[in-house]
């Protein structure tokens, strides 16, 4: 195997980075060039820290813990287990401010930051935390909070510790951060401002790693300590004490903790100042801290309306704060992450390491997606390329560096340690035949009028390597047609074999995966792409012709019709080896051998009418995709029969978007395994809604028979799909991943701000 995975052939090929020039000219991003981004809230998997963009960066954060016997639960990483009331950024900039409000059983958080620049490192920022807590009980439970900073693998940090148990100060520094000074101020009492009583304690460890930080505060704490505040009882609670560090491997780093233990409710500030900036008048704390707070606050909403005018189109205040809360949950959302994927040529194939990369991006969740994800990032930047373009612009960027020298972008990315940990093993490989739709284009087109030409001349060959590499990989069996790659080849354990690839899971495609597959999402992606290659390259003056020829041909509605119109289903379609008639059943064991043990029975797929080529019967978000992407001509005799689809009950339209799957197909609702619940298969997605909505505005503004039609359906659509994930959101504190159809409870994973964010252009009807 070293020979394979040598420096020749195809091995060093997936593992070596693509040989045009980087899209992010090197130095781009540092402090240097990029000193307002160099700090942020890079760390989306917590749910209060910061970090630079470095690859072996300082990181802050905060942890807390309600003192109860026996512990209570520390909080530290975004899990949905801790079972928050909510927890979510309400204003965030994505580059100098942001508030957050967290609730936690009876404790309610207040975590803000603020930056201030200067210097050559990236600046200064402060944080203030405030905690406040229902009295429910008297005294009010106490409560830890825990702030640290942690190097990994480089740098020094030197504790300054008064009366032997109050961490006051950290000095410290990094390659990048040079000298610089972080302190934890006294508690006070909110507006007073008088001086709280606490109780101090602090931990200088070795780091076993930044993924493993919890585990090393957790098993440092014990019930030793006392709180003895004046005319209070005697309150014993959990504390640091040294532990040794935990067993295993050799130190990352150093880790300094600073635990307060007070009554709520109370104010913390932590000032970060950087030796290079010139010595400030005062620390940004207190006063300081609230008049440049109130500042910034004043400038987001100006922004915020000016952007999305949606005070203008008559929203109410609490509806402008939630569009507010969820821009601002994408842009606190995103992050810094540096290490490397685990790679693999095809299934079966050895795992390696991928090339050493950084990625910024925004996640699609904080608690149980903090990574980036490929084609949900497209969707992010939608949204967020309204709101900073540049911003927008430097993700993109990162996304296409990731090329391989194939060209090709792995779909999930899962870099380094803290990531790999949120993620179970099975997930971790990418198989470089798997592609995911290129809604990165979808944003660039959006991006293209104002985009600087020295961005897009980076861009490019990247672009066209992209573009190429789909061309080649995921052709189908015929001219013009496409196919994803990677589809579960296990066919007899899934009610449909999976196709990742596609971003729609289990969606139910041909059943029995084979060569002669046409995929309609995929042919009307690579319309898209061809589209939008076509203006990047008439933008440089690059040879336009390959590209606009392929848009056409790909855009030909006869064309399209001719591989995808299913007659017989009166619906554009997926085409391939197929039968309509499957079914799960337990299969019962073989006989146990002779002193065995006898095997447990299994579900296996039932094929009851033999598969054959013809169109694939599942009605849904796949079927819409012409009509989605604007590749059917308003006048095309088929637009009728999607829109019908669309706007019927039976199919796919519900009071609260539009369900992924008609509810009278055979999949409606159905497992794929006895493990594996519907997926794709009903529930109300937001990112294709808003295509969809994006879709019929533009066919309400072209001039064709069904324009009335069309606009008729934006309407309700858009007031269903607003009125139902504001209400959710009202009622469960979160943006949720995807929507039940029939009461339009918020399901799957939460916080999801992700594309389900994408509610904030709908609102603003910005497409
Ligand atoms: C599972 C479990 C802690 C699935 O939003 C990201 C993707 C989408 O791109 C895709 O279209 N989601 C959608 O069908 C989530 C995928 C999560 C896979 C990893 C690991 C983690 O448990």
């Amino acid at each position: 195997s070293a020979a394979r995975w040598g420096t020749w052939g195809a091995g060093a090929r997936l593992v070596s980075p693509h040989p045009a020039p980087r899209a992010l000219p090197p130095g781009s991003t540092g402090p240097g060039a990029a000193p307002s981004r160099f700090w942020g809230t890079y760390r989306p998997h917590v749910y209060f820290g910061m970090k630079t963009r470095s690859p072996r960066a300082l990181v802050t954060g905060l942890m807390w813990l309600q003192q109860q016997e026996g512990g209570g639960g520390l909080r530290h990483t975004c899990e949905e287990s801790d079972g928050l009331g909510r927890y979510g950024w309400v204003m965030h900039d994505g580059e100098s401010f942001g508030v957050q409000e967290i609730r936690d059983g009876t404790v309610e958080l207040r975590t803000e930051f603020l930056k201030r620049p200067g210097g050559e490192h990236g600046g200064d920022w402060s944080w203030r935390v405030t905690a406040r807590t229902e009295n429910t009980t008297s005294p009010p439970p106490l409560l830890s909070l825990f702030f640290y900073a942690a190097t990994d693998g480089q740098g020094t940090l030197e504790p300054q510790v008064e009366n032997g148990t109050r961490l006051a100060v950290v000095k410290g520094t990094t390659e990048e951060l040079g000298h610089f000074t972080l302190s934890f101020l006294r508690p006070t009492v909110p507006d007073s401002g008088d001086p709280k009583h606490a109780s101090y304690h602090w931990l200088d460890a070795p780091s076993p790693g930044l993924h493993r930080l919890t585990e090393l505060v957790r098993s440092s704490l014990s019930p030793r300590s006392v709180f003895s505040a004046p005319g209070r009882p005697r309150r014993r609670f959990f504390a640091l004490y040294p532990s040794g560090g935990l067993p295993g491997d050799p130190p990352r780093g150093q880790v300094l903790l600073h635990q307060v233990t007070l009554e709520p409710p109370a104010v913390l500030e932590v000032t970060f100042e950087s030796g290079s900036a010139a010595p400030a008048p005062e620390p940004l704390a207190g006063a300081a801290f609230s008049a440049a707070m109130a500042r910034h606050e004043a400038a987001f909403r100006q922004r915020f309306e000016a952007t999305f005018g949606l005070a203008g189109k008559g929203f109410t205040v609490p509806e402008q704060r939630f569009a507010q809360a969820a821009l601002s949950e994408v842009l606190g959302g995103i992050g810094y992450f540096h290490g490397h994927s685990l790679v693999q040529a095809a299934p079966g194939e050895p795992a390696v390491p991928g090339a050493e990369a950084a990625l910024f991006t925004a996640v699609p969740s904080r608690s149980f997606f903090p990574r980036g994800f490929l084609w949900d990032e497209g969707f992010h930047q939608l949204l967020v390329s309204r709101w900073d373009p540049a911003l927008s612009r430097e993700v993109l960027a990162h996304w296409l560096d990731l090329m391989n020298a194939e060209g090709w972008i792995p779909r999930e990315q899962i870099l380094g340690d803290e990531a790999r940990a949120k993620v179970p093993p099975e997930f971790v490989l990418q198989s470089s035949e798997t592609a995911n739709p290129p809604t990165l284009l979808l944003a660039l087109e959006r991006l293209l009028p104002a985009a600087p030409r020295p961005f897009l001349q980076r861009l490019f060959p990247r672009l066209c390597a992209w573009y190429a590499w789909l061309n080649r990989t995921q052709a189908g069996p015929e001219p013009l047609s496409f196919r994803w790659r990677g589809r579960d080849t296990e066919h007899q354990r899934f009610l449909n074999p999976k196709t990742l690839a596609s971003g729609l899971d289990d969606y139910p495609r041909a059943s029995h995966p084979s060569p002669q597959e046409r995929h309609l999402d995929l042919r009307c992606w690579m319309a898209l792409g061809a589209r939008v290659l076509a203006a990047v390259a008439e933008r440089l003056g690059e040879p336009v012709e390959p590209f606009r020829a392929a848009a056409q041909a790909l855009t030909d509605n006869e064309l399209l019709e001719q591989m995808h119109w299913a007659p017989e289903l009166g619906a554009f379609a997926d085409y391939g080896n197929h039968s309509a008639a499957v079914a799960m059943r337990w299969q019962p064991p073989a006989p146990a051998a002779p002193g065995q043990p006898p095997a447990a029975p299994q579900l296996v797929r039932e094929v009851r009418e033999a598969p054959r080529l013809r169109f694939v019967d599942a009605l849904g978000y796949v079927s819409l995709f012409p009509v989605l992407l604007q590749l059917l001509r308003a006048d095309s005799p088929h637009l009728p029969a999607v829109l019908d689809a669309m706007r019927s009950e039976r199919q796919l339209w519900s009071p609260y978007g539009l369900r992924s799957l008609a509810r009278d197909s055979a999949f409606y609702l159905r497992r794929n395994t006895q493990h594996d619940p519907p997926y794709w298969r009903g529930s109300v997605w937001l990112n294709i809604n808003y295509l969809a909505l994006r879709a019929l505005h533009g066919y309400a503004s072209t001039e064709g028979p069904h324009r009335e039609r069309a606009a008729q359906l934006y309407r309700e659509l858009r007031h269903n799909l607003i009125t139902n994930v504001y209400r959710q959101h009202a009622d469960s504190g979160f943006l949720w991943e995807h929507y039940s159809d029939s009461n339009g409870r918020g399901q799957g994973c939460r916080p999801f701000a992700g594309w389900t964010a994408l509610v904030v252009l709908a609102m603003a009807e910005d497409y």
